[in-house]
């Protein structure tokens, strides 16, 4: 990897400051070119950028840099804190780009360095990506620890007792002939794959929490027609999103919103009316409808109280029924947990307090979740499931039976991207933004 990569780390437009970023082996060189002095490393100095052909001054700039390894990248890395204009970001761009082996940076690659230098395996780099686009507090804290490594730890640790296994089981054919040797460590063996099967199972036994709070709960308003829901998302959203209107069947498509419950990302859903219709748009309204409703973590079925329809809803999906209009409701009997009016807000931080909370139920405990993403589920599940066929298959030939141990390792491995990282790096990195 000879060339030097230069990039923007800030968003584009014009800010306070922006900050150019450079990794490679012409780091140094390049900003002795700016400054017209070496740099000392990890401690900043405000320095005069002036450009190599004309001598014309770029700005007076804040400079850091690093030296590798001991670096972001693993390479020699500057640091360029400017003043974030359009002309001095466009100026000291120019500059570095006119530079020998210096080329501007693909979407990611800084980070795709940092990965190929072992400075961040694939569970840190998903960690950072998400911390990029991190919402709220939980998404915050839970993209903090994979970047941290706590994922990457325990994998680790498991990866290395499995290899420690797999040494120990194939050490166990060369002493095929001496039995009371191969049953001991055929014995270790066993009790080793059985525990860490069961360290797996647990940790994927988790209600796909870290999923969760990555993707955000769902939470879908339904109900009859005209029963207000358009108009209790605008209330919840606090903006003018859906069309209201007396006429039943105003809402067809889905119309989503993120909120922020108590530090939770939720996607807010509003839903058309359900109900038997003959207008082919509306049947498909409610098919999405229903499709969304089945998959949401939370249902808010929206009763009229002056005009009452019955949840037709549930299943597995819990459902509070939540009854509207309470500004025009004078029936005290009818059965709603939760009674509002979501024209005028009366009863609004009722259901909003109530919502919080069960934001928070859904996502306590996630101290303890590490898996956030599907690949994580998948690549463990498999590891699962080779231990499984190791711990039972006592019948098989052995090294049959050990080459699941060999298999486990590797999907753990391919989890941390030690194994087969390359087809999975373009789609992990094309998540990335320029400049990260
Ligand atoms: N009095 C009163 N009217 C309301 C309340 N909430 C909604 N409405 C009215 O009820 C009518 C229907 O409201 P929408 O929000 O469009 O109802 P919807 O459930 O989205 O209806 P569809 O999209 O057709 O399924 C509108 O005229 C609203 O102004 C409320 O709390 N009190
Ligand atoms: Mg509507």
């Amino acid at each position: 990897m000879s060339d030097t990569i230069f990039a923007v780390s800030t968003p584009p437009g014009k800010s306070g400051v922006a900050v150019i970023r450079t990794s490679g082996p012409q780091s140094g060189a390049g900003a002795e070119t700016l400054t017209g002095a070496m740099l000392p490393t990890r401690k900043p100095v405000l320095r005069t950028l002036r450009d190599p052909r004309d001598g014309d001054i770029i700005d007076r700039a804040l400079v850091l840099a690093f030296e590798a390894p001991k670096s972001f990248t693993g390479e020699d890395c500057v640091e360029y804190h400017v003043h974030g204009s359009r002309a001095v970001i466009k100026g000291l761009l120019d500059a570095l780009g006119r530079m020998d082996l210096m080329r501007p940076a693909d979407p990611g690659e800084f980070t795709r360095r940092a990965f190929e230098n072992g400075k961040l395996d694939l569970t840190q780099i998903e960690g950072l990506a998400d911390l990029v686009e991190a919402e709220t507090k939980s998404q915050r804290l839970q993209a903090i620890r994979s970047l941290d490594g706590a994922f990457h730890r325990r994998i680790e640790d498991w990866r290395q007792r499995l290899i420690r296994c797999l040494a120990l089981a194939e050490a166990g054919f060369d002493f095929a002939d001496e039995g009371e040797i191969t049953e001991s460590i055929d014995e270790e063996v066993a009790h080793d794959a059985r525990a860490l099967q069961m360290e797996m199972a647990a940790l994927l036994d988790d209600n796909h929490l870290g999923e969760r709070i990555r993707d955000g709960l769902t939470i879908v308003i339904a109900g009859a027609p005209n029963a207000g829901k358009s108009t209790l998302l605008n209330r919840l959203a606090a903006r003018d999103i859906a069309i209201t209107s007396p006429i039943a069947g105003t809402t067809r498509d889905l119309l989503e919103v993120n909120l922020d419950l108590a530090g939770t990302a939720v996607t807010l859903i509003d839903t058309a009316g359900l109900q038997e219709t003959s207008d082919a748009i509306e049947r498909e309204g409610v098919r999405r409808a229903e499709d969304r409703m089945a998959n949401a973590d939370l249902i808010i079925w929206l009763v009229d109280l002056t005009d009452p329809v019955p949840a037709s809803a549930g299943g597995k999906v819990p459902i509070w029924v939540v009854g509207n209009k309470s500004d025009r409701s004078v029936d005290d009997d009818l059965v709603a947990e939760i009674k509002l009016s979501a024209k005028t807000g009366d009863g609004i931080s009722d259901l909003v307090r109530r919502l919080k909370t069960f934001a928070e139920t859904q996502t306590s405990g996630r101290e303890t979740a590490l898996i956030t993403r599907a690949r994580h589920r998948q690549c463990l599940n498999e590891a699962c499931g080779h231990l499984k066929r190791y711990n039972s298959g006592t019948d098989l030939l052995t090294d049959i039976r050990v080459d699941n141990l060999r298999q486990a390792v590797d999907s753990l491995g391919r989890l941390t991207g030690s194994v087969d990282a390359d087809m999975l790096l373009d789609l992990i990195f094309s998540e990335f933004c320029l400049g990260k």
